[in-house]
């Protein structure tokens, strides 16, 4: 991995924000060298590049907290809270080294040591406490915060594991435990000062009157302790420094003396091993809900102490808990926070003393909420036998709000007087339809100021299906918020190459204002322009060609089109309409071999929940047609398949700026927004997608001419679906598909176990629930549309160079800023 290291960087990229001497160089080497000696115990000698990671890490904390000493010196009028279950950071290096200006300082440093930066970089572990989407736009918008100067703390859970590794077993997906922590993580600061206990189950009693009020006391049966870790997030130039405060789970009592004296060594340990099994790993699922009983108490556990720890900060600040809304904003990250609403009410009424009104004025004010998703699989809800023995004190209050909640309807008559029952059943925080349930998302819904969707179509969707009866009580409630990606990851740090021709084209101001990549659209058609923007992808597509071979064996041209799609693997994301399209065009390469075909790379990675039968079956058949393909030498060069394992934030940074198409194919109305899409326009790849989620502001930006659309749109989904026998009726209507199918259900791609694959293609024949049937020929025409264009390279850079030019908007700082004005009523820094 070459980075940076080619060209020298412009100086206003690489100058030292913090050690602007000509002796920084000196002083890191020295730092790194003592942090090697004295913090790890190591010899120049004897340290692997992990120990020089680790030095280096150490010796660069020590500047972030300079910086971040310096921007905590006055209290910010007003701070804002992400509460999130997961972040998906990957490596932190190369923000921080960024951010603070210290990328060529350090390199020099550690070449003076015999080290190389690049080795030192890719020894560092991924940070993966996050599935997918949700998880990594919390890693984003925690630095864009930071850099564009937004005072906040996110919370979350330091997870011993992160998210499983994968690995390939003739194809098969298998997981193993991930373990990011096992040599230490020289990021973060423990903060046992810093620990709260939280309570679980047990028993709500009520006080003797006092003035005539009756105030309920929790008195909890267990407790776990919650301890702060904390990773300072560095902003752009290092002005700002966040921190991300992680909580790790620990017993009240490491041993139980009792139960040790007595003989049961194992039991004493017992109660321990319950507490610290809350922290032990993050759930590996994206997109749907896991309604186990560790959850919630991952959920409850988390949330509480970020309460907890909020309000001693606002209350030894300003004294009163009541002005809370005024110098705090919590952001719900999804529902999986959601039990904040009843924990703040709990914390205001019990410990505070507040009256019921004043407590839901604090709380209404201070909370607000974001969905990521309306798939009904995904959306929240708890048992409300489960929800009464771990939290009785919440379940009262849940019963409260939501009395009231219903009566001020009854009261305004504004409930339906066709199906007033109905109505009231549709607002209500209990789904009494299977079983009694607690409907997370209506308790967010309810207990927060603003309530927003992640894009324009999502946030449409909000208004119109899971939520219409709670938006038309509230039409201001629901706002709309397009994610971003932060381009310091995403652009400078995964593309120094193309960064560089960047700034030496519309100047190092591009760095602080990706408005102007607009400057590059006036070069599109420029030939030497589009030569070095040709010549920085195929560099990347080398490299990528270099790590395909080295991980999976496979041999790629990198003068062949790279067709990526990388993401978690999931049905609505049809993974499967990219495989089944990939075995027509086999078909017909193998029919009219001696065609002109265009030559494509198809790139496949991603994760599928490990309890998720019908995705690992998918990955199966992706890896046996990749089998089947690339050992056909009538195919040759023209077409190659390959499926990289062990996705993750690391990998995208090198699958991204090496894609020429980015495959954003969901099914219309399903993908909230999509995150990676932008990630590839930005880095100039052409979307092949639907028109869901962001897909659609993508087209709007880039213009329609720049990017391939094809497929139902969500209202045209609806009908379909609706209609008896359409997957039967798609296939009969097209040969190509029939075709494709039957090669998949006949054994073609696994003759040893013939019927592999019958669960998919039977599925495709009869339900089909993501329309993948409906959608085929327009996707295939749309492929070869692609084909063609791809022969005209400068018709194809064009484009490509347009997409770059005009993605500024999807920068996550906008998104922040947007947040900071509408939602959070927040000042920058
Ligand atoms: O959140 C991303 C969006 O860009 C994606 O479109 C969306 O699918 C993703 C339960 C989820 N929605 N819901 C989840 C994750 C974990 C879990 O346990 C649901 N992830 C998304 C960012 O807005």
């Amino acid at each position: 991995d070459e980075r940076a290291a080619e060209a020298p960087a412009p100086a206003a990229w690489t100058a030292p924000v913090l050690s602007g001497s000509g002796d920084a160089v000196v002083d890191l080497r020295e730092a790194i060298r003592a942090k090697l000696t004295f913090a790890l115990g190591r010899t120049p000698e004897t340290a692997r590049p992990r120990d020089w990671f680790a030095a280096t890490a150490l010796a660069l904390r020590e500047r972030i907290v300079a910086a971040a000493l310096a921007s905590e010196r006055s209290v910010p009028n007003k701070r804002v809270y992400y509460l999130s279950l997961e972040f998906l950071i990957g490596r932190l290096m190369s923000d921080a080294l960024n951010n603070l200006g210290l990328t060529e300082t350090t390199r020099s440093a550690l070449r003076e040591l015999g080290i190389d930066l690049d080795a030192v970089q890719e020894a560092e572990p991924d940070a993966a406490l996050g599935n997918g989407g949700l998880g990594r736009l919390a890693a984003c918008f925690m630095e864009s915060m930071a850099s564009i100067g937004i005072p906040a703390m996110g919370y979350g859970i330091r997870y011993d594991h992160g998210l499983f590794r994968q690995s390939f077993e003739d194809g098969w997906q298998r997981e193993a435990p991930e373990t990011w922590l096992a040599e230490g993580n020289p990021w973060e600061f423990a903060r046992p000062e810093a620990t709260y206990t939280i309570g679980f189950g047990g028993t709500v009693t009520l006080s003797s009157p006092e003035e005539g009020v009756i105030r309920r006391h929790w008195q909890p049966a267990e407790t776990v302790r919650a301890v702060a870790h904390d990773v300072p997030v560095v902003g752009w130039r290092g002005r700002h420094v966040n921190g991300l405060r992680l909580w790790k789970a620990e017993a009240g009592e490491p041993i139980d003396l009792a139960r040790f004296n007595a003989g049961d060594h194992v039991g004493a340990v017992a109660a321990r091993m319950r507490a610290e099994a809350i922290s032990r790993v993050l759930y590996p699922s994206d997109s749907s809900a896991e309604g186990q009983e560790l959850r919630l108490r991952q959920e409850y556990f988390f949330t509480a102490a970020s309460i907890q720890d909020l309000i001693a900060r606002h209350v030894a600040e300003r004294g009163d808990v009541r002005s809370l809304p005024d110098h705090a904003a919590i952001q719900l990250n999804d529902t999986h926070p959601a039990i904040a609403v009843p924990e703040l009410m709990r914390v205001l009424l019990d410990e505070h003393g507040l009256s019921w009104e004043d407590a839901w004025h604090v709380t209404t004010h201070t909370l607000h909420y974001t969905n990521h998703t309306l798939l009904p699989e995904a959306l929240e809800t708890w048992p409300v036998e489960l929800m009464e023995r771990l939290l009785p004190r919440h379940m009262q209050i849940i019963y409260l709000i939501n009395w009231m909640h219903l009566e001020e309807q009854a009261k305004h008559g504004r409930q339906g007087p066709a199906d007033a029952a109905a109505y009231l059943a549709s607002i209500s925080l209990i789904d009494e339809s299977h079983g009694r349930r607690v409907r997370m998302g209506h308790l967010a819904f309810h207990g927060a100021r603003r309530v927003n969707g992640v894009s324009a179509l999502h946030t449409d969707l909000m208004r119109s299906t899971v939520f219409s009866d709670l938006h038309a009580l509230d039409p201001d409630k629901i706002v709309n918020k397009t994610n971003g990606i932060t381009f310091r990851r995403w652009l400078h740090n995964a593309n120094p190459g193309l960064t560089r021709l960047a700034v030496e084209t519309v100047g190092a101001g591009v760095l602080d204002d990706p408005e102007l990549l607009r400057g590059l659209e006036a070069h599109a058609e420029d030939p030497a322009f589009v030569a070095r923007y040709a010549a920085v992808r195929r560099e990347r597509k080398e490299a990528l060609a270099a790590l395909i071979a080295e991980r999976t064996g496979i041999d790629v041209d990198p003068a062949a089109l790279f067709d990526v799609q990388v993401k978690r693997i999931h049905e609505y994301k049809r993974q499967l309409l990219n495989v089944v399209e990939t075995v027509a065009l086999y078909q017909a390469i193998k029919a009219e071999p001696h065609r002109d075909w265009t030559p494509r790379v198809k790139i496949f990675a991603g994760k599928a929940a490990p309890s998720y039968v019908r995705a690992k079956l998918i990955i199966k058949l992706a890896c046996d047609v990749a089998k089947a393909v690339n050992d056909d030498p009538e195919v040759a060069d023209r077409l190659k398949v390959v499926f990289l394992p062990n996705y993750s934030v690391s990998l995208a940074e090198s699958i991204i700026p090496a894609a020429d198409l980015s495959e954003q194919i969901s099914t219309a109305g399903m993908e909230a927004s999509g995150t990676g899409n932008m990630k590839f326009a930005l880095n100039g790849a052409l979307t092949v997608g639907t028109l869901d989620g962001a897909n659609i502001e993508i087209r709007d930006h880039v213009g329609a001419e720049n990017i391939f659309i094809f497929g139902l749109e969500a209202d045209g989904v609806r009908a379909r679906q609706a209609e008896p026998d359409y997957a039967a009726e798609a296939i009969q209507a097209s040969p190509r598909l029939a075709a494709a199918l039957d090669m998949i259900a006949s054994g073609r791609f696994s003759p040893e176990e013939p019927g592999r694959f019958r669960p998919l293609s039977d599925d495709l024949r009869r339900r089909d629930q993501y329309l993948l049937t409906a959608d085929f020929d327009d996707y295939w025409r749309v492929q070869r549309a692609i084909d063609a264009a791809w022969r005209d390279p400068r018709g194809w850079w064009a484009k490509a160079i347009r997409n770059t030019a005009r993605m500024a908007w999807f920068s996550s700082d906008r998104a922040m800023r947007e947040y900071a004005e509408e939602i959070w009523r927040v000042r920058l820094g």
